[in-house]
């Protein structure tokens, strides 16, 4: 897509696994109503209709909110809810490829750990990437070392891509990712986990957006 670029805020991902108790449209819709202008649906256990089922539901909610949606992983689930467009990890589908099913005015993001991942996916047209994850996590299963605080320096520094910054980010924490230039942020158990999580968003949503307009 044409001059993408990440809403400032908090980047969205869904984690039904973490939020044992949470509806998961419910869950969706405190987000959205605490400001998160682009939702991710990362959901690792489900079979491919249930999968399909709840990604066009979330289309229905997030195009009323005016908020972006992207599916992670499933190329087939993206084009059938008819999402905004995808995230990919490395092992996934080459991007041209994907670009080529795709089209255009759909967005690609790819997950990247270090340089050489953040150029390539440059080279090969992504629209943006994910930096990550900057601190420990337990939320991601097989997750490498923490890319830390340099890496994220490095592509605010060197890469002409949008980025959103991700891996145990907390509200503790998040002014040193503020501090390193990141515009979109992800939190995904501090949001899953937060007992009010439409005020939770809102308020991290607020630090994002006060510390890019101050
Ligand atoms: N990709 C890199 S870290 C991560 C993903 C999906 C999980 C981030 O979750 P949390 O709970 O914000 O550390
Ligand atoms: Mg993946």
């Amino acid at each position: 897509m044409k001059n993408f670029k990440l809403p400032i805020g908090v980047y969205a991902i869904t984690d039904s696994k973490s939020g044992k108790n949470k509806d998961f449209l419910e869950y969706c819709e405190e987000l959205l109503k605490g400001g998160a202008k682009i939702i991710q649906y990362r959901e690792k256990s489900r079979d491919l209709k249930k999968l399909l089922k709840e990604a066009k539901s979330l289309r229905i909610l997030t195009k009323k909110y005016n908020a972006i949606f992207i599916v992670n992983d499933h190329l087939d689930i993206a084009l059938l809810s008819e999402a905004d467009g995808i995230h990919i990890g490395q092992d996934d589908l080459p991007i041209k490829d994907i670009r080529n099913l795709l089209g255009d005015d759909k967005i690609i993001g790819i997950s990247t750990h270090n340089p050489a991942e953040a150029r390539q996916a440059l080279l090969d047209g992504a629209d943006y990437i994910g930096v990550g994850p900057i601190f420990y996590t337990e939320t991601k299963e097989d997750v490498c070392a923490p890319v830390t605080l340099e890496y994220l320096e490095f592509v605010n520094k060197n890469i002409d891509l949008p980025y959103v910054a991700i891996g145990g980010i907390k509200e503790s924490n998040i002014q040193q990712v503020l501090f390193k230039g990141a515009k979109s942020i992800c939190l995904v158990s501090e949001l899953v986990g937060a007992v009010n999580t439409l005020e939770t968003t809102k308020k991290i949503n607020n630090i994002i957006i006060d510390w890019h307009t101050k």
